[in-house]
């Protein structure tokens, strides 16, 4: 990709002479005028190599209260990582929401209420605008890029962004697994699975501190959606028996989240009941 972006500067090179330095910051317009649809998103970065190399190359957001003026509603449980995920978010985001417990163990999101917003059955689901949205960190990259927060400043931090996401689905899970075994016991499987859940929590945590030794933030200086869904989960590691001072890159980070702005214990991102207006 690096290779790509030379090439084409050096045909850019060549084609012209070198713009006028206060010409580029005409690459800006995506907000309306003449953009064509689709201006500004990724697919035609690739066909603007000018545009991406300004400085703050998201052109693509609008401020929030242009276009998504309306208040979320999650619907969640406080004990939920993903549900919590979300409580953070919104919080560390400054976005107001209203909040709708769901009775897990009442089997409230196996009602056919609950399954018409979430075909899935589980929590959190985010109501915003008309869309139903599961998954939290697909809930996670829909709040980023509605209120144009902790999405990534340029294209390639998006693009970590959605790797470190998608880790957290995929391996960061172990973590979340292994403490649901231990927290709730009547879900508690055979220890051999245990020992697996622990060992891939292990090579994760391992995995993320030799990421943060050298990051400030999991995908660059600034904090982002991918820390805000790795620490609500590394922020209950005591609840699965796992000592996070093992890992002191992990453990001076989650220090440094825990610090921002609306941050707080995963279990302070929500009421443990219903509200309205929160
Ligand atoms: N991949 C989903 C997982 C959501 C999830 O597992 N939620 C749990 C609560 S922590 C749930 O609703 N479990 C009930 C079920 O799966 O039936 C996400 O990230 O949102």
């Amino acid at each position: 990709m690096a290779k790509g972006v030379k090439t084409a500067a050096k045909a850019k090179a060549k084609a012209k002479p070198a713009p006028k330095a206060k010409s580029a910051p005409k690459a800006k317009p995506v907000a309306g005028g003449k953009a064509k649809p689709g201006a500004g998103t990724r697919a035609s970065a690739k066909a603007a190599p000018a545009a991406r190399k300004a400085p703050a190359a998201k052109p693509s957001r609008k401020p929030v209260a242009e276009r998504r003026p309306a208040r979320p509603v999650l619907h969640g449980l406080w004990l939920s990582i993903p549900a919590c995920k979300i409580g953070l978010a919104l919080n560390m985001m400054g976005v107001g929401f209203d909040y709708r417990h769901v009775d897990l163990p009442g089997g409230a999101h196996k009602a056919p209420d609950f399954l018409s917003r979430n075909r899935f059955g589980q929590v959190p689901v985010l109501e915003h605008e008309g869309h139903h949205i599961a998954q939290s960190n697909v809930i996670l990259h829909y709040l980023a890029d509605a209120y144009g927060k902790f999405l990534g400043r340029t294209a390639a931090e998006e693009i970590r962004v959605a790797e470190w996401l998608q880790w957290d689905q995929d391996r960061m899970s172990s973590l979340a697994m292994l403490r649901s075994f231990k927290r709730f016991p009547r879900y508690t499987p055979h220890p051999e699975v245990i020992a697996f859940m622990a060992a891939r929590a292990t090579q994760a945590l391992d995995m993320l501190d030799r990421q943060l030794e050298s990051s400030r933030f999991v995908a660059g200086a600034q904090p982002t959606i991918a820390d805000i869904a790795l620490f609500t989960t590394v922020a209950l590691a005591d609840e699965a028996e796992m000592d996070i001072a093992r890992w002191p890159h992990v453990a001076a980070w989650a220090a440094r989240v825990r610090a921002l702005p609306g941050a707080s214990h995963p279990y302070d991102a929500m009421p443990r009941e219903d509200r309205v207006g929160g």
